[in-house]
Formats: structure tokens, sequence, C-alpha cells
């Protein structure tokens, strides 16, 4: 999978070389490319932004360096015959990112980020590359941030344990919250390891029991306790399967 990042602050990709996400550009899995906006401003202070149409508060970037850099990232794509690309434009204003959205981000050969500052991006870029290609608006939360760099790095991370062999163990996420299956919208319960005690703590003693059917019933009943605590929005959402009538019932 190929990535771009087209920022104002490549500084701030800089986690994108380590532990998974490293690791995976390391071993070829990722082809991750960060790109300085000011490469394609021309004038003597390197402008990207410019006050607003209508007037208010801040500033919006400009139309000009987003679409050289973009058609220059993309033709180079070309040129090396990738294929099919996205834009991912980071914004609060986008839709919500989800582990589903991170899966369907996951099965795309290239993805190209827009993350801003100021109050975003001239509306027209968007409207511009939709012509062409896909394009996700994503928002990571309910908040605002500074811009959209660490909204990047939050979603390649998502989408880079996804791709195949970037993960350890393939069974890894199979029990993510959120993962689908009969778990699906169930936060994960407690996880524990040795020693069995410490600091006068033990552990429960159903682990130790070596009953797998116990096991796997306690966990989801954990799993139910913990999104009933945690977010009681999910359970609506929870398959009947996950649990049974007595669990309703009390
Ligand atoms: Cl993607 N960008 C910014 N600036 N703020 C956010 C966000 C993105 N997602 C939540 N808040």
């Amino acid at each position: 999978m190929r990535l771009d990042v087209v920022t104002i602050f490549p500084e701030y990709l800089e986690p994108l070389n380590v532990s998974l996400v490293g690791k995976a550009r390391a071993r070829g899995s990722l082809d991750v490319r960060v790109h300085d906006l000011r490469q394609w401003t021309y004038d003597r202070h390197n402008t990207v932004d410019d006050t607003p149409y209508g007037g208010g508060p801040g500033m919006v970037m400009k139309t000009e360096p987003w679409g050289d850099a973009l058609d220059d990232v993309l033709a180079d794509g070309y040129d090396s015959g990738a294929h099919g690309p996205a834009l991912v434009v980071p914004t609060p204003s986008g839709r919500p990112f989800t582990q589903e959205l991170a899966v369907e981000l996951s099965a795309r050969p290239w993805l190209v980020f827009t993350p801003a500052r100021y109050e975003g991006i001239d509306r027209r870029v968007t409207d511009e590359y939709a012509t062409r290609m896909p394009v996700y608006e994503v928002s990571i939360g309910d908040y605002v941030l500074a811009g959209g760099e660490a909204a990047v790095l939050v979603v390649t991370e998502a989408v880079a344990r996804l791709l195949p062999g970037v993960l350890g163990n393939a069974e890894s996420h199979r029990d993510d919250s959120f993962a689908p299956g009969p778990m699906a919208n169930l936060l994960e319960g407690p996880v524990y390891t040795k020693p069995p005690t410490w600091r006068g703590h033990g552990i429960p003693d159903v682990l130790l029991s070596g009953h797998h059917g116990r096991i796997a019933r306690w966990r989801r009943d954990e799993a139910l306790r913990r999104t009933a605590a945690n977010r009681p929005d999910l359970l609506e959402r929870c398959e009947a399967s996950a649990y049974d009538k007595k669990d309703r019932e009390t």
C-alpha cells in the first residue's frame, strides 16, 4: 500500500518511522511519502493561506499550492504504475472514523492525506479531486485539533495494522473491540499476565481453570460489563447473539 501525506509540518509525521508502521515501511509492505506543501509555493513568504471570502475569523488554505502539490504527487504515482488513489481529508467536519472505515481504507492500494491547519482548505480543492477519485472526509472524534496531522497518524496506524502480514499474529485483531462477529460493538474486557499475584492483587480463578467454555463466557460477560459502564450507546447496536435472553432480563 502507498501513502502520501502533504503537510506544512512534515516533521509532525516522524512517528511514521516508529513501531508497527515503521516496521511495515522497512519491510516494504508500506510505501510512505511525506511532502512539504510549501514546496508548491512560489512567493517569497511561501504563502499557503489567505483570508476567508465572506469574512470571519481565521485563515483558509489556498487552492493553488494544494492543487499543484496533489497534481505532482498523483502524477508521480501514475508514472510508477500505482493506481486507484483515494484522497483522505482529515477535518472535524468529516464523517466519523470507525473500524469499519479503517477496513474499507485498508483495501485501497493508495491513500493521499491532506491534513490542513487554520480553518481548513478552500472547498474547490476537494470538489476538483472528487471528480477523479473517491474523497473521504474523516473526523477522528468530537473535539477540535489544531490541525489534521495527528489524525493522519491515527488513521494510518488503524489502517496499517490491518494490512496482510503487518501484525505478527493474524488472530490478534479477531477479538478487537469493534471487530466484526458476535462481539462486534463490545469493548474488550480486562487482561492479565504473570505473576499470578502482584501487590496482593490476584487474577480471576476462571482464567486458571483451563475450561475454555467458561473462560469464553467470562470474557463475554466482562466485555458486556465494561461496555455498559463506558459505552452504553454501543449496547444498543450489539448483536443479540452476544448476550442471550438471560442477560437481557437481569
Ligand atoms: Cl481530522 N482534524 C481536526 N483539525 N480536528 C479534528 C479532527 C480532524 N478530528 C477530530 N477533530
